[in-house]
């Protein structure tokens, strides 16, 4: 798909995106506690992810024609076709559910094995952070950039703390520890597409997280990207969409952060 052709699916997405972020809005304040399912430890779920996806899948499958889905809530057939859309409807489930201001729409296009598009729409902020390969990343039609932050000690730092998978809870306080006291601080706002989307517009210089899944970081990558920003596994690789563990960050500080991150996780 071409460059040109790209930037209109990635507009025309947005459309759809936004209109599923009306919906959630609209429902914040009215999921009551028998309405909220278990999935597994801490991961919660309601109607309102159900329903976004449902939506999303509608809307995108008619946009692309023939194109497949990796959703997390699996409402379509997951397959993995030439065009496949990856979406979390609602990421930050937990704050939707407990009327906390930090929750998004995120949805990517991968294109054979390729992330070629993304977009995060963060419902409360009506902030809709997209790129798309070659165009640049922007923020409610203004480019963005990440960071030139280059000492550490100037750095604002964005996590997600263990929910679910606590195997490597000594590694990752670890780094944790030494980011708390070699930065400014440590934010951990409770969705990975929105803290990857504010280290692509310079909010954050930094994010690490483990335990992660592909639809929570799939858009934020190519938007990090695009915004001038690297991407790696804890070992610095690139088995970061699948590999459950993603370091973001500034061209300046990739050096320091990674390596602060691969020895707390060797
Ligand atoms: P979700 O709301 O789409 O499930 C990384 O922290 C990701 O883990 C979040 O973006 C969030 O995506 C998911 N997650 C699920 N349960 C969580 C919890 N109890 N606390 C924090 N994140 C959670
Ligand atoms: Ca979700």
């Amino acid at each position: 798909m071409s460059t040109d052709d790209l930037e209109k699916l990635c507009w025309n997405s947005q459309n759809i995106i936004k209109q599923v972020g009306q919906f959630i809005r609209e429902e914040k304040g009215s999921v009551s506690q028998n309405q909220i399912e278990d999935k597994s430890l801490n991961s919660l779920v309601s109607y309102v992810d159900k329903t976004a996806e449902e939506m999303l899948v509608k809307a995108l499958g008619q946009l692309l024609p023939g194109s497949t889905f990796l959703s997390e809530e699996e409402t379509v057939e997951q397959k993995h076709g030439r065009y496949r859309w990856i979406i979390d409807p609602l990421d930050g489930t937990t704050n939707f559910l407990h009327q906390l201001p930090c929750f998004s729409v995120s949805v990517a296009l991968q294109i054979i094995d390729e992330i070629e598009m993304g977009i995060v729409y963060e419902v409360n902020n009506d902030e809709c952070f997209y790129a798309w390969r070659g165009g640049g990343a922007y923020l409610n039609n203004s480019p963005i950039k990440v960071t030139q932050t280059s000492e550490l000690k100037d750095s604002l730092i964005a996590t997600g703390l263990p929910y679910q998978d606590f195997g490597r809870e000594v590694e990752y306080f670890t780094a944790f520890n030494y980011f708390m006291k070699n930065t400014r601080g440590i934010r951990r706002f409770g969705s990975a597409a929105v803290d990857m989307a504010y280290v692509a517009c310079g909010r954050f210089d930094a994010f690490f997280e483990y335990g992660l899944n592909a639809w929570d970081i799939a858009a934020g990558i190519i938007i990090v990207k695009e915004a001038g920003g690297n991407v790696f596994d804890f070992k610095g690789g690139d088995e970061f969409l699948f590999g459950k563990e993603m370091v973001a960050v500034n061209e300046q500080l990739s050096d320091e952060v990674l390596q602060i991150v691969k020895q707390a996780f060797q």
